[in-house]
């Protein structure tokens, strides 16, 4: 049977998505909480890691080994950078890097590591099947590059700086790692954000105005995603 995990990194990321599920078993695991349920017949974990890099490396790599979950799909909120991205839109990644990872100095671009890559790509199939879905929802996604690090960004010249070296849509906290781990693993993934921000210096009112409302937006794709993936 399929076992799809769903993750976030904050309550409000997954809650629309518990209360969707009714019934789950829930189990303590390193330090964080995580949700079993039976959905339309197939086996769901969901969980929220904590804010950023580390702790979302830490929940993707429990979801895949120790719940054995086969692919993985991330749902939440991200600030914006392309100026198409309003609060509420949704973005998919196709391909995220890790904007922070900087060993310039020994002639390294940005986001590289030696036997690593500057991005990690998403899974064509699910990027497919999202297609499918926003064409049902008759929403307009964009599918575009997410870049991430361990800052909140709320400084046009950090963003431009991530334009520069990544040329990003949008940027969040978690994506990156989560892209590590199962891109290491061999589990498809799908990171899916809907916009709070624009990442500017207003960023933390506007998130904590839109953060709910967004999560709930990105929550309701995911959903109907696994719905896809069920059809299959
Ligand atoms: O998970 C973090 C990344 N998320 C995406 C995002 C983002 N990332 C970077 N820059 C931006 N401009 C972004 N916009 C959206 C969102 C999230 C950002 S960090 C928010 C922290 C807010 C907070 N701090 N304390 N609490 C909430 C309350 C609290 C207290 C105890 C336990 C849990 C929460």
């Amino acid at each position: 049977m399929k076992k799809i995990a769903i993750m976030g990194a904050m309550p409000e990321e997954v809650a629309p998505i518990l209360q969707k599920l009714g019934e789950y078993k829930t189990t303590e695991y390193a330090g964080n909480k995580y949700y079993e349920a039976t959905y339309k017949g197939v086996e769901l974990v969901v969980a929220y890691s904590k804010i950023g890099k580390v702790f979302s490396t830490l929940t993707a790599t429990t979801m895949i080994e120790h719940f054995s979950c086969d692919t993985l799909l991330f749902s939440g909120v991200a600030g914006a950078i392309n100026p198409n991205l309003k609060i509420g839109d949704l973005i998919v990644a196709t391909k995220l890097s890790q904007h922070d990872l900087d060993i310039t100095a020994f002639g390294h671009p940005m986001g590289y590591v030696p036997e690593g890559s500057v991005f990690v790509k998403s899974d064509k199939e699910l990027l497919a099947l999202s297609k499918e879905v926003a064409r049902e929802l008759e929403k307009n996604v964009i599918e575009g590059i997410i870049a991430t690090g361990d800052q909140f960004i709320h400084d046009e010249k950090i963003k431009e700086n991530i334009v520069k070296h990544f040329n990003a849509d949008a940027l969040e906290m978690e994506g990156g790692s989560v892209a590590v781990v199962c891109n290491a693993l061999g589990v498809p993934f799908f990171i899916l954000r809907a916009i709070s921000d624009t990442a500017d210096t207003d960023a933390s009112f506007s998130f904590d105005e839109f953060m709910e409302s967004s999560a709930i937006i990105s929550a309701e794709f995911i959903m109907k995603m696994v719905d896809k993936i069920i059809e299959q």
